[in-house]
């Protein structure tokens, strides 16, 4: 079918439904359009975008630096491959390394690959720096992780909805509770873990923040043990949590560091896993790879998209935003019994509801009826992260309009 204006928000979803893989549950809502803070329906209804597809767009919808640098590259190269060079690939590594104050990065493309790419490469320092014998590495993960839906990613993870009916799952997985540190101590002198993967803030678990002692006390027990420490900052990270890195709260420098989503402010998909050299140069050429991994149209969008979160002040704006959000929606969860919780850091955050009343589905679909867009995880968490660039007035607004749709769904 043709692309009709005409067409109704119902027309659009039953296509997807027809011709499409029934792999998501969205909320029946059809957006055309992005500018900051906002999205736009197909019948032109203004929303405050709460989820920001999944903290992907920290710098706003279609911020005008980032896609200009879009198109400016676009217009010159977008895709060389790695059989050679291209002459913004250097340019963007030298960049983002200094940035993070890493020795080197591999670029890539989804977060998940991100995440493949660094249990391979842990997995090569494990053979050849550590000396574990081949094929005995173990990887530790925690319980509530959510890391991508490759194979790696969900033999991690222990929510059925994701590995269930998708065996065999990867060997070399040891999983143990969040933010626990005694189990951690239980297992970390086995010889043969190499790596500990962890989310320094569990996104999908409904935005679970450990304790501050907990990440400084797994790392000093990955140094003591020479184990890498493997933060998966892929949601938390560039910004969101009110630091450059969630990790930044408690001065912990991650070994592997793995970061995507809004690293191209939501443009297109970038990830990359940063490392030093003892580890990075573990992989030699032919070892790994991807067509699209450090493409030139990548490299110039990143880069704007980094240079925004800097110039624009991102970590300031989440970390205050944030504080004042929070403080808005907890004087609600006095009023309102419904909420039995208000959590996060920076403009990462969840308001939990009483378990009893499976209100987080009609919450949302109240909050997209007066113009806020945002889901729920596991069906009494709903979490609310808008882009960074959010302000106090548009902060108030919405605060005003969770409040109507709680009135209305009490
Ligand atoms: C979906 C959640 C968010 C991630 C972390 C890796 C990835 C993700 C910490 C994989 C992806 C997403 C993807 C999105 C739902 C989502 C999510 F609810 F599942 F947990 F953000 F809150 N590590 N997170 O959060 O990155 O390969 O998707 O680029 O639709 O599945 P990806």
């Amino acid at each position: 079918m043709v692309e009709n204006k005409q067409m109704m928000q119902n027309d659009y979803i039953q296509l997807e439904d027809k011709f499409g893989a029934h792999n998501y549950h969205p909320i029946p809502v059809v957006l055309e359009r992005g500018e900051g803070v906002f999205v736009y329906d197909t019948d032109g209804k203004q929303y405050f975008d709460f989820l920001s597809a999944y903290s992907a767009v920290n710098q706003g919808h279609s911020h005008p630096r980032i896609i200009n640098a879009l198109i400016q590259q676009a217009k010159k190269f977008t895709l060389s491959s790695r059989a050679f060079y291209n002459n913004q690939l250097g340019i963007y590594e030298e960049f983002i390394t200094r940035y993070f104050k890493y020795d080197k990065v591999l670029p890539m493309n989804t977060g998940v690959e991100a995440v493949e790419t660094a249990v391979k490469l842990c997995r090569k320092w494990a053979y050849e720096k550590k000396g574990i014998p081949e094929n005995k590495a173990k990887i530790v993960v925690l319980e509530g992780n959510f890391h991508g839906r490759t194979i790696t990613a969900i033999s991690a993870s222990n929510d059925p909805s994701s590995y269930k009916g998708f065996g065999p799952l990867l060997p070399g997985i040891i999983r143990i509770p969040y933010n626990d540190i005694e189990s951690f101590k239980n297992i970390v002198s086995d010889p043969e873990i190499a790596g500990f993967l962890i989310e320094p803030i569990q996104g999908e678990a409904g935005v679970v923040v450990p304790s501050d002692q907990y990440l400084q006390e797994c790392f000093s027990l990955c140094k003591r043990n020479n184990i890498l420490f493997i933060a998966d900052e892929i949601q938390t990270g560039i910004a969101r949590t009110g630091k450059m890195l969630a990790c930044d709260y408690v001065n912990v420098r991650p070994d592997i560091l793995i970061l995507g989503k809004a690293l191209s402010g939501g443009v297109l998909p970038v990830s990359a896993v940063l490392a030093d050299d003892e580890i990075m140069l573990c992989i030699r050429p032919g070892e790994h790879g991807s067509t699209f991994g450090g493409n030139p149209l990548a490299c110039a969008v990143a880069t704007e998209a980094l240079r925004v979160v800097v110039d624009e002040d991102l970590c300031q704006k989440a970390l205050e935003s944030g504080l004042y959000f929070r403080k808005m929606m907890t004087d609600l969860s006095q009023r309102y019994p419904i909420i039995e919780l208000v959590r996060g850091k920076g403009l990462l955050n969840a308001i939990v509801l009483r378990k009893d009343n499976n209100l987080a589905w009609d919450l949302c679909m109240k909050f997209a009826e007066n113009g806020v867009l945002a889901k729920p995880t596991h069906g009494h968490i709903i979490r609310l992260a808008p882009p960074l660039v959010i302000n106090k007035e548009q902060l108030e607004i919405v605060a005003g309009l969770i409040e109507k749709s709680l009135k209305q769904v009490s």
